[in-house]
């Protein structure tokens, strides 16, 4: 009907009126709906960022960059700072005796530490020491400050929704009025009280973050051991865990869902899909990442991301172990997650 009428003068008059109330006819509309967006699948070499971490540990005083943090930008969406349409990605690197002051915001954001020791984040009154390997919250506005107390810079992943926040206009920030939040909390209370399968009687949940605000190593890796004596890998996964919020069994954030994967050496996994946006670091150990047209050598530390409904595959050629995060939490929320095996 649009296409016999795109002739007539008439409908060249009215498209132009039209076009004149700030109106656009939906059945002109080229593309429609179909998953998938125009992020394409990257990976960043920790060998070949490392260096750069250094030179910026260098140039830049943490005074300077209050966070020095270089965005893993993915090369469709240069000039937004975003890995993915949904995700931020940022390799943020603290030298011995830097603090980096206090702030929150409404982005929620995890950090997954990548290497040295001696680093903390303050959380909600709480001090979180953290080692490589583990996984720490930030849950929406809540204050947080870093500092690293040891004697070696320390490197680590952050991870968070902003994009959701941009997305609905929700984006605020607060710096705090000293370089760090008072420590009301003792150090290890969350994990002590929440993250022993015992929930205080009083505690109300916001049903959005968890209140177990670090999931150390330690832990996740002898939970990788078990379930890894116990059965199977999974054909896609290998032998995967999701962190789980104790106070609901969910995700811990309203927006991320957040992984651990072993896949034993050899492991030579099926292809797999979701709707989801996620971004990989590669916690130890090396092999093979398919992730779309693209072949990705994956080594300790780097980082990768895979685009929604783009097809997946592992191959390990040592152990290997995946941190990641994804979208999927949002997407579960609103009723638009999807997944295929091969
Ligand atoms: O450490 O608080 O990579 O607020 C981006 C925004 C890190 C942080 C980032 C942040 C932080």
């Amino acid at each position: 009907m649009a296409v016999a009428s795109r002739a007539n003068s008439d409908y060249g008059r009215f498209m132009d009126e039209i076009n004149g109330m700030s109106l656009f006819p939906l059945w002109e509309r080229v593309g429609g709906l179909k998953p998938g967006t125009k992020c394409v699948p990257a990976h960043w070499s920790y060998d070949t960022v490392r260096p750069h971490l250094m030179r910026a540990a260098d140039l830049v005083t943490k005074k300077e960059a209050s966070r020095r943090v270089l965005c893993l930008e993915n090369p469709s969406l240069r000039g937004t700072t975003f890995i993915c349409d949904s995700l931020f990605a940022g390799l943020q690197i603290i030298l011995p005796g830097e603090v980096a002051p206090s702030h929150r915001h409404t982005p929620s954001a995890l950090r997954f530490i990548i290497e040295g020791e001696g680093a903390y984040t303050a959380v909600a009154g709480e001090k979180l020491p953290m080692k490589p390997g583990d996984f720490v919250v930030t849950p929406a506005w809540a204050w947080h400050d870093h500092g690293n107390l040891g004697t070696t810079p320390v490197v680590w992943l952050d991870g968070l929704d902003t994009p959701f926040a941009r997305f609905f206009g929700a984006a605020f920030y607060e710096p705090y009025p000293q370089d760090t939040q008072p420590l009301d909390r003792p150090e290890g209370e969350s994990m002590a009280v929440y993250g022993m399968n015992l929930i205080p009687d009083e505690f109300v949940s916001d049903g959005h973050s968890t209140p177990v605000l670090i999931y150390p190593y330690e832990r996740t890796r002898a939970a990788l051991d078990s379930m890894a004596k116990a059965g199977k890998p999974h054909p896609a996964h290998g032998f995967r865990l999701r962190y789980a919020n104790p106070a609901n069994g969910k995700h811990p954030f309203p927006t991320m869902a957040v992984s651990i994967q072993r896949l034993p050496a050899g492991f030579d996994g099926k292809t797999y899909r979701s709707t989801g946006s996620a971004v990989f670091a590669v916690h130890k150990g090396s092999g093979t990442a398919q992730v779309g047209e693209e072949t990705f050598k994956i080594a300790a530390h780097d980082v990768f991301v895979a685009p929604p409904w783009s097809p997946y595959s592992f191959r390990a050629d040592s152990e290997l172990e995946l941190f990641s995060y994804s979208d999927r939490a949002g997407q579960e929320a609103l009723g638009y997650w999807r997944e295929q095996v091969e």
